[in-house]
């Protein structure tokens, strides 16, 4: 018998001496009721004392039982790991991180390495907003742009540490590139120290361009290495680049080449600028067709699916994208957005080949000064070059035959 036994048992017993005592005299009931709260009370204290000891065992069972290997093994060493910003060379861009997922241990270090002629950025918003771009430059007139420095240039100064993310504060790469369509930049790394899912994006590329850093403890075991992690980012990539050669083959064919009568016998052209695949990860950089005949008179449209131009120099040399600038006293330049890159030009209602024509940037991604579309129509023969001077070193470029 334990002891809330006990004095269950010996207060029940007061209690009915107690009514016995008094018998049946007028006041036994308050005296009665007295008696039981303290019963009550007794046993609720002792009950208590009882559970608590019983948890107090359960808890130690279960400690025993669990023999926790995982919390009290040591950290893993900490390791350093690859991912790839994009694939594709030339027109061909596959805007994607390889592996677009990626298990890491708290106290890992990611970098990202640029691996197409398209760049690339890797930027944890830490949830910001992206930063817009491009941006006006500071005193500047209303066509002076360039393109944004937050977004442009690493976040972390260059003689810094390598910083470490944990959701907190906004971290960017700044253009990762091999140096063909902007100066080159990265690689970037990133330490790992808070598990959590990690989201990340391309500035560049933000609706279809989205990778994860999934950080486990510190001594998590199971973890891809870089070997397994390589295979993944072949397997994400290969197919990508497979379902690439096919659509600029398909975009190129002939067949493809599509026109409408326009008015007075002419016909009207339409060009798309940049072909996004069914898979919007997958962009073609160039015009189709690339080098288009047509008659004097004819109007030809350029659609835009990206961010591109469309710019018939005249004999002048092509305008670069951006023109780095330096500033007095700013540890980076100004990357200066020319201006007849930036703003349509358009000094005639015809083209005739003697001076230059613009779209500005034109496409969905912004709002952009030329809008998506560009239209010209061309009143003298010859063959006329034109370009996307953001495109063109990966080649996008064409020409337009006019005949009498
Ligand atoms: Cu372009």
């Amino acid at each position: 018998m334990n002891r809330s036994s006990v004095t269950l048992l010996l207060l029940l017993l007061i209690s009915t001496l107690v009514l016995v005592a008094c018998g049946g005299q007028a006041t036994p009931e308050t005296i009665t009721v007295e008696v039981t709260r303290e019963v009550e009370v007794e046993v609720v204290k002792e009950v208590e004392v009882v559970k608590e000891v019983e948890v107090t065992r359960v808890v130690e069972v279960e400690v025993e039982a669990a023999a926790p290997e995982e919390s009290e093994a040591p950290a893993q060493e900490p390791r350093e790991l690859l991912v790839l910003a994009g694939a594709g060379q030339d027109t061909v861009a596959i805007n994607a991180y390889f592996p677009a997922s990626l298990r890491v241990r708290a106290g890992d270090t990611v970098t990202w390495q640029i691996n197409s002629n398209e760049p690339h950025f890797a930027t944890f918003l830490a949830g910001e907003p992206p930063p817009p771009d491009p941006v006006p430059i500071p005193g500047g007139g209303p066509t002076d742009i360039m393109l944004s420095p937050k977004a442009s240039f690493p976040s972390k100064a260059p003689d810094d540490p390598i910083e470490t993310y944990d959701g907190a504060e906004f971290r960017n790469s700044g253009f990762l590139s091999d140096g063909t369509v902007v100066p080159p930049g990265g690689p970037f790394s990133l330490k790992f120290d808070t598990p959590g899912t990690y989201q990340y994006i391309c500035l560049i590329h933000p609706t279809t361009m989205v990778g994860e850093i999934i950080v486990e403890e510190a001594n998590a075991t199971d973890m891809p290495e870089q070997d397994e992690i390589d295979a993944m980012a072949e397997a994400e990539m290969t197919p990508l680049l497979e379902q690439a050669e096919e659509i600029r083959a398909a975009a190129a064919s002939s067949d493809m080449v599509r026109s409408v009568p326009g008015p007075n016998g002419t016909t009207t052209w339409h060009i798309p600028a940049g072909v996004t695949g069914a898979d919007p990860r997958i962009e073609i950089y160039d015009y189709f067709p690339k080098n288009l005949s047509i008659k004097q008179g004819d109007q030809v449209i350029w659609t835009s699916t990206f961010f591109h131009q469309v710019i018939f120099p005249a004999g002048q040399p092509d305008p670069p994208f951006v023109v780095p600038t330096e500033v007095e006293g700013q540890p980076f330049p100004n990357l200066v957005v020319s201006p007849e890159v930036a703003f349509p030009v358009i000094p005639a209602g015809e083209f005739d080949g003697a001076e230059l024509f613009s779209s500005g940037l034109i496409g969905t991604l912004g709002p952009l000064p030329g809008g998506t579309t560009f239209a010209m129509t061309f009143s003298e023969p010859g063959t006329f070059d034109y370009v996307c001077s953001t495109h063109l070193p990966l080649g996008m470029e064409g020409t337009v035959t006019v005949t009498e």
